[in-house]
């Protein structure tokens, strides 16, 4: 699910040269390949291993389905992907699905036409802005640091007597790490709209919001999230917005925690890779600030933050630590705390629909920040791959009218991680 950059940086006329050297490529094309970025279906990737070799080559693993990977992948990657064995067939070309995607010319201030339902950075702000001052005795906004750009990074706090540090669990939510995964900050916004404007009338809202602490950060990457959406059309981005040393933009956030960064093949070093772990674990401000954010609710000597969903798109699962290694009981994790993982992820999943799973079922990744939550700091930590389940380009866009029934699903499983963070 992670992705190889759409080649947009340089201007309208790559696109448009793409486009009209594709034009060949339907008509039975001897390898099925595109000159750029493909979307393929990859097919013999069966277990965890093979899937991990996929993702290995560099391809941008969009998402796995019933035994077939989509992935998008260039010319050189596809036939690398044939020669290990594996069945590789060309879905469509990317940059022409992006653009098809894009919806025509959009307001420049919002997403693209007919997309406005999301919230962009400013729009997300003047969000958490006005759910505080409709709400002032439960909410506090601060920022938990900034981004490469200089964006800040806000946080909402919502408790009762939210002014004051009180004794009670805390709880984290954190939303789109990826640029693209838009549907993430509509996430965390959600809970920030649920837990303010339903105190005081819902029952379960109310309780929780009087006997916790819930920080909820919508967006972690709002530098990429903006730059997904210049132009008035979408650009595919996945990673933060800070140069690499080649020049290369982009560190990707979730490969760049400081828990066994760059350990175990599961994050490349190499800036151009959509899975750049950076040149130095936490070398991104981003995660800095959300590192040190959750390093500053170590109180007394006691983490207060007992449990954590971080929210991606997309695939539908409900992923646990470690993703670093394929073994459940290692050094940092008893039998008594995976069997703890499981079964609230299992019950997790079965109130939402999604697939629970360790997370190194999908893939090996190293650096992600689930792994370091529990790592570091022993939080009740999950890796939420939200809606949909399938579907190359489309997956990561799903049309506004979306947001409202696929934030809603996740009401139960919110319920559930608050309660079990004690
Ligand atoms: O690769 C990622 O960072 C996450 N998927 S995404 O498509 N949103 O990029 C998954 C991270 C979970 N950890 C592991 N699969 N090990
Ligand atoms: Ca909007
Ligand atoms: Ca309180
Ligand atoms: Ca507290
Ligand atoms: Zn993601």
């Amino acid at each position: 699910m992670h992705i190889t950059r759409r080649v947009l940086g340089a201007g309208a006329g790559v696109t448009a040269a793409v486009l009209v050297l594709v034009t060949g490529w339907q008509a039975g094309a001897a390898e099925e390949q595109v000159p750029g970025q493909g979307l393929y279906q990859v097919r013999g990737a069966d277990t965890a291993v093979e899937r991990t070799d996929v993702s290995r080559t560099g391809v941008d693993v969009l998402g796995v389905r019933e035994g077939a990977m989509e992935v998008v992948a260039g010319p050189a990657q596809a036939a690398a992907l044939r020669a290990q064995g594996f069945t590789v067939s060309l879905l469509g070309d990317w940059a022409a699905m992006l653009d098809a995607r894009g919806g025509g010319v959009a307001r420049a201030a919002d997403f693209p036409a007919g997309d406005e339902g999301y919230h962009t950075y400013e729009e997300m702000v003047a969000a958490l802005r006005s759910a505080a001052s409709a709400h002032p005795a439960i909410t506090a906004v601060s920022s938990i640091g900034s981004t490469y750009e200089g964006r800040d990074l806000p946080v909402i706090k919502i408790s009762d007597n939210a002014a004051a540090d009180e004794d009670e669990p805390e709880v984290l939510f954190t939303c789109n790490m990826h640029a693209r995964e838009h549907l993430t900050t509509e996430m965390c916004l959600h809970i920030v709209d649920r837990f303010t404007s339903g105190y005081g009338t819902d029952d379960g809202v109310t309780a929780n919001v009087d006997a916790k602490e819930i920080w909820v950060v919508p967006s972690q990457n709002p530098d990429g999230a903006e730059f997904d959406i210049s132009g008035g059309e979408y650009q595919g981005w996945r990673k933060n917005r800070q140069p690499g040393d080649d020049g290369t933009v982009g560190t990707d956030l979730n490969r760049n925690f400081s828990y066994k960064w760059g350990c175990c093949g599961g994050s490349s070093g190499s800036p151009s890779a959509e899975t750049y772990r950076g040149p130095s674990a936490a070398s991104a401000p981003e995660v800095r600030a959300v590192q040190s954010f959750v390093d500053s609710r170590v109180v007394g000597g006691v983490q207060q933050i007992k449990g954590h969903i971080d929210f991606h798109t997309y695939s539908e699962l409900v992923l646990w630590p470690f993703g670093f290694t394929h073994d459940t009981v290692t050094e940092g994790m008893t039998q008594e705390e995976y069997d703890r993982f499981t079964s609230v992820g299992e019950e997790m999943a079965a109130s939402n629909g999604y697939t629970p799973d360790q997370s190194s079922g999908l893939y090996i990744t190293d650096g992600d920040i689930t792994d370091w939550m529990w790592g570091q700091h022993k939080v009740l930590s999950y890796c939420f791959e939200m809606y949909p389940s399938g579907g190359g380009v489309e997956g990561f866009y799903p049309p506004d009218e979306d947001i409202a029934p696929q934030t809603t699903r996740n009401d139960g499983a919110v319920d559930i991680l608050l309660s079990n963070a004690t």
